[in-house]
């Protein structure tokens, strides 16, 4: 099979899987493991924040993000594609006690005018808003770029606003690699950043979050009471920071299959959104009976809003996958099954 449901479907390579065997470890709740604080500072330092906290998943670095960014009853406030709010389970309410006003905005950029109208001035009837959440790239708008400019002209008027801002950056590498601009760059207009090594750069686990040195003190006693507090998580940690040395400038060729396969959907007679990065958004029709018939040639795929389907490419996607797949595509719509 072709699996480009997620970029989160890729296996360890082997000489992550060696760097894993021969990871040093030690007891991380006592600060005691090598290979996690190698990790922490290595995220840190890419990300030019103080400090770093590695946690089992993207879900709990947000969550952890949120709940040390806020108190009970108060309000996030965040785009209506947002990841946090669309995929982690209702967890703001959950575990930090707050609510969540979204808001519109083209291809995941939430407007400084946007923010600004959503944000209620103090009064006793209202929640009070604290915290922005932005999403880079964002995964609902299919990869798209949150550019610097904007980025920083949104977070300037949120501490405006008396807002903290936190950076859902699950694929802020890949931004990073497809605009040149380093990550660390929006991490400045961000109080606390989120990073995933489980997706395009191929760890099987592991977030860290970042923020400064008070932050993530705070952030290191939330993940004890969510669980997160990991043993001789070293073992698994290695693979992040493998990930994180070897891997980001790679997401390079994932961006060039994307556009690869979205030109090649496109000529066999797809609607195609244009990629900016490794996430290819395609209108089919009904999706999930195209994905159906899409299987049955070999391909997965994930259903997206309403027609449309979305596409990873990813670290086990080759040249051969993304020409397999567009052969796929090609025949269902030769065989009349592809746009219903
Ligand atoms: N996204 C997954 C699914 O949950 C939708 C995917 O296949 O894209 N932020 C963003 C922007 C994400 O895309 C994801 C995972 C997460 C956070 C959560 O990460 P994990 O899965 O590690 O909790």
């Amino acid at each position: 099979m072709i699996d480009l449901r997620s970029d989160t479907v890729t296996r360890p390579t082997a000489p992550m899987r060696r760097a894993m065997a021969e990871a040093p470890v030690g007891d991380d709740v006592f600060g005691e493991d090598p290979t996690i604080n190698r990790l922490e500072e290595h995220v840190a330092a890419l990300l030019g924040k103080e400090a770093a906290i590695y946690c089992p998943s993207g879900t709990m670095t947000n969550q952890i993000g949120i709940f040390v960014g806020t108190g009970r009853g108060d309000e996030v406030i965040l785009h209506e594609g947002a990841h946090i709010f669309n995929y982690e389970a209702g967890a703001p309410a959950l575990l930090s006690g707050v609510g969540m006003r979204t808001v519109p905005g083209e291809g995941g950029v939430v407007a400084p005018e946007t923010l600004r109208a959503a944000v209620r001035p103090e009064n006793v009837h209202f929640a009070r808003p604290k915290l922005l959440c932005l999403e880079n790239t964002h995964n609902v708008a299919g990869g798209r770029v949150f550019q610097l400019c904007d980025f920083a002209a949104v977070a300037a008027e949120a501490r405006d606003l008396g807002l903290k801002v936190h950076l859902d950056g699950a694929r802020l590498f890949n931004a990073a690699v497809a605009t040149g601009t380093p990550a660390r760059e929006w991490c400045e207009h961000a109080d606390t950043v989120s990073v995933c090594s489980s997706k395009g750069l191929g760890a099987p686990v592991g977030s860290l979050l970042a923020g400064d040195e008070e932050t993530i003190r705070e952030a290191r006693r939330a993940r004890k009471a969510f669980g997160g507090g990991m043993r001789q998580a070293g073992i698994i940690a290695a693979a992040s920071l493998y990930a994180f040395e070897h891997n980001v400038e790679r997401l390079a060729e994932d961006h060039e299959r994307a556009k690869g396969l979205a030109d090649g959907l496109r000529e066999a007679g797809y609607g195609v959104d244009e990629p900016e990065t490794n996430i290819v958004l395609v209108e089919v029709g009904e999706a999930e009976a195209f994905l159906q018939d899409l299987a049955v040639e070999g391909v997965l795929a994930t259903p997206w809003s309403g027609s449309r389907i979305r596409l990873c490419t990813h670290l086990d996607i080759g040249d051969a996958e993304v020409e397999g797949t567009i052969a796929a595509a090609s025949r269902l719509l030769v065989s009349g099954e592809g746009v219903r």
